[in-house]
């Protein structure tokens, strides 16, 4: 029995990241979409597929426990999925709560895909959290391709990261929030881009948390002294895959298919 862990492609390993920090004696089981990565610019019905397909994989390899490590598929599959199959779902969402706490201008920024911030999920999280805060949304094509390509710091990227936070810097924006699991890979080059003032959140430790309590809850927490393993499942090139995970997880390496 393990937790199966989805996304449309690597960047769900930064979710993972987390829940092996927390969960170190869980089995995880990884799979990454890459062949049909990005989500972002997709028909919701043609994520929603693509969830349900990766779900029953995922159930048939003994997942006890799924996380859908990515805004997108959270916002087009979760509900249905829930409603489909009889385990538990843990989603994503974006930290708009903890931003708004947290800014002292006023102003919050929502770094991510175009699908997440279109989707009905996310406005109900505006209407609900932002209160007298401005919340300024920003699609960001294109960076989650140079996480897949492994660029995470190269003059390409830096470029798209200054062109996508300068107008929510522009507009006084002191909390940015990292909405798409593949941002957190790019924290330290967006950190250094915004400058020390600016703080960035992601939703990957508190998604950890929330699949700890779920587990807790079922009573079928791993307590034993134990590394768990790691099983790595891609719909694309595997040996691609496998290098790029080595570079994003470097401190797993090694460990599972
Ligand atoms: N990691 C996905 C997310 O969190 O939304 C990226 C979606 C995509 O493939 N564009």
């Amino acid at each position: 029995m393990s937790i199966g862990i989805f996304d449309s492609g690597v960047g769900g390993i930064s979710v993972l990241r987390e829940i092996r920090r927390l969960l170190p004696a869980e089995d995880l089981i990884y799979y990454a979409d890459s062949a049909h990565c990005p989500y972002g610019g997709k028909p919701r019905e043609q994520i929603l597929a693509r969830s349900t397909a990766i779900t029953e994989f995922l159930i048939a390899q003994g997942a006890r426990l799924i996380v859908v490590a990515c805004n997108t598929a959270t916002i087009a599959a979760v509900e249905h999925l829930r409603a489909t199959y009889p385990l538990s779902f843990v989603g994503m969402e974006p930290a708009v709560k903890p931003a708004v706490a947290l800014t002292r201008t006023g102003v919050v920024g929502v770094l991510a895909t175009g699908a997440a911030l279109a989707g009905e999920k996310f406005h109900r999280l505006l209407a609900q959290h932002a209160g007298g805060v401005r919340v300024i949304t920003q699609p960001c094509p294109g960076l989650v391709e140079q996480v897949e390509y492994g660029d995470l710091d190269g003059p390409q990227t830096r470029a798209l990261v200054e062109r996508y936070t300068r107008p929510l810097l522009a507009q006084r924006a002191d909390v940015l929030v990292l909405g798409c699991t593949h941002y957190p890979f790019l924290r330290p080059l967006i950190q250094d881009v915004v400058g020390p003032a600016v703080t960035l959140l992601d939703t990957g430790e508190a998604v950890a948390r929330q699949t700890q309590r779920l587990l807790e809850r079922q009573g079928v927490l791993v307590g034993a002294q134990r590394l768990g393993t790691i099983a790595w499942h891609t719909s694309g090139d595997a040996a691609a895959f496998a290098r790029l995970r080595r570079l994003l997880l470097p401190e797993d390496d090694g460990c599972g298919g």
